[in-house]
């Protein structure tokens, strides 16, 4: 196993890539909820807003470095490990990434502006307007590197001539179909994410306020922060799920061998059930029977076709080896399901404001607050696990597979090995640094500052 490249290859992707959607998610939802701070704290004139957005910025920082070393690092193993899927795709590939290095410049440079201005600028606004290009080059990194996973579920935009790609287009490669579903969902999930992790950290603050002496005009602050990203959170999860049904029917359409491998659809049928959660047995005759699932009815159709008696197009019209793995059915509800928990907390949150008998900031509320940052970046790390172990046998879909694409060098097991040890440094460096950054600032002291400072005024 060690010494089966292929295996090893995509072990080490699998890697590269799940460490990096954590920086590489709150990279793309974090200036968001930063210059929708500033915004409220010029706009209502409280400093405590203001001090928000500062406070968010500089952890920011920290983990858009991370997001940098790890990127680097696909890119590296991009070519390194699938020589040959660069072969066959590298034309098309290399626009979106080289624009992605090109958006992140972009964004680079304004951060770095923003972070050294917050007292330089006479009129506060000002400040807020350097922001918006940090949040626009986030938002276009993650677009164009987006694209570029799409084109690899649902490769268009060439022909093939003596089995090789000819007359690229890269424009239109970027394009796929699968593109504006995963785009939307990647999006609204990352902000929806950002929003419930800065919403965590401010939870536990207030449930440790004994223990951290917290005086009242902290409380406040971290009152005031769960209140804007709670609400921002139920606006997302409403969205993700929106545009999740539409990539139900993106799948249905295209890539119909994912989408029954994760409902264990294996007959073609109208009507169809949703399956959730459950085993499989096999029945002896090559086959298998689902136990123990919870089988909603029609709703299968209506996620694939949008109504009841919508044909699903079941596992049986794949050869066994086209077929994706069949466990992508736990990771599918495993999504769902914290999909579904998110929006309910943060339901109930925003609720509690109009209900007296439903206080904001009881203990369940701030635990499930709480809890709610970590299950969302898992949510992220299953929806992808699900998007890719979906995509399987193929690299490209239908068009080249995953072990033709890989390397045959022996030693990357040892890699993997290496970046794994790497990435555990990092994580641990990355959480001591930030827990430092904040401890040694308190928000107490930090507001005391700014009110010395005069910064009441916006
Ligand atoms: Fe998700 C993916 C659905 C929620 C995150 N998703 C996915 C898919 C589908 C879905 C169908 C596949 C696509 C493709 O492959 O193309 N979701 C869904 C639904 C819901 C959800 C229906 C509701 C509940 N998600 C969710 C959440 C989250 C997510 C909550 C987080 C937070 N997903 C995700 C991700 C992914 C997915 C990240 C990958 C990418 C794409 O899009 O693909
Ligand atoms: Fe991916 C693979 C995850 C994004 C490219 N991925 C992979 C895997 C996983 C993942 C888990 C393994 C699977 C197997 O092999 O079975 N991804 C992921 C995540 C994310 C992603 C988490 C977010 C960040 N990808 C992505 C993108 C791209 C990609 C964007 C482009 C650039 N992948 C990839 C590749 C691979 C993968 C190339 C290898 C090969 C295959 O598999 O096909």
């Amino acid at each position: 196993m060690f010494q089966d490249p292929v295996l090893m290859s995509r072990a080490l992707t699998a890697l590269t890539l799940g460490f990096h959607v954590i920086f590489a998610t709150i990279g793309v939802g974090v200036p968001l909820l930063i210059l929708l701070a500033e915004f409220l704290g010029i706009k209502k004139k409280d400093p405590k807003y203001t001090l928000m957005a500062r406070r968010w910025s500089r952890g920011y920082v920290v983990t858009v470095a991370v997001g940098v070393v790890t990127g680097t690092a696909i890119g590296l193993q991009l070519s390194l490990l699938w020589p040959n899927l660069m072969r066959v795709a590298g034309q098309t590939i290399a626009l979106p990434l080289f624009m992605e290095t090109f958006a992140f410049f972009f964004e680079a440079i304004f951060l770095g502006i923003y972070l050294y201005t917050w007292d330089r600028f006479k009129n506060p606004w000002h400040h807020m307007l350097v922001g918006i290009p940090v949040a626009v080059g986030a938002l276009f990194s993650g677009f164009f590197i987006t694209t570029v996973n799409s084109f690899m579920n649902q490769p268009v935009g060439f022909d093939i001539v003596d089995g090789r790609l000819a007359n690229v287009s890269p424009i239109e490669a970027m394009f796929s179909p699968a593109m504006p579903t995963k785009m939307a969902h990647v999006l609204t999930s990352a902000i929806l994410t950002s929003a419930f992790i800065l919403a965590a950290i401010a939870a536990v603050q207030l449930l440790r306020q004994r223990r951290n002496q917290l005086d009242k005009l902290s409380i406040e602050y971290h009152k005031k922060g769960l209140r804007l990203t709670m609400t921002v959170a139920l606006i997302f999860a409403i969205a993700t799920a929106l545009v999740g049904d539409f990539s139900g029917k993106y799948l249905a359409k295209y890539q119909p061998d994912k989408l029954a491998a994760a409902e264990w659809h294996f007959e073609t049928s109208s009507e169809a059930e949703l399956i959730l959660g459950g085993w499989l047995e096999e029945d002896g005759e090559g086959g298998y029977e689902v136990r123990g699932a919870l089988k909603i009815p029609y709703a299968l159709s209506i996620l694939a076709g949008g109504v009841p008696n919508y044909e699903v197009t079941g596992l049986d019209e794949f050869a066994k080896e086209d077929q994706p793995p069949l466990f992508i059915h736990y990771l599918f509800d495993a999504m769902v399901g914290i999909g579904m928990l998110l929006a309910l907390i943060s339901f109930l949150f925003v609720l509690g404001r109009y209900i007296k008998r439903l206080p904001q900031f009881s203990k369940p509320m701030l635990i499930a607050i709480a809890a709610g940052g970590p299950l969302a970046m898992m949510a992220i790390e299953f929806g992808w696990f699900f998007a890719e172990f979906g995509r399987q046998p193929w690299a490209l879909y239908d068009l080249m597979r995953t072990s033709e694409a890989a390397t045959t060098s022996a030693n990357v097991g040892w890699m993997l090995i290496a970046f794994a040890i790497l990435y555990a440094v990092l994580g641990v460096v990355t959480v001591l640094v930030l827990t430092r950054l904040f401890k040694d600032n308190p928000v107490g002291k930090e507001l005391k500052q700014s009110e010395h400072r005069g910064e009441a005024m916006f």
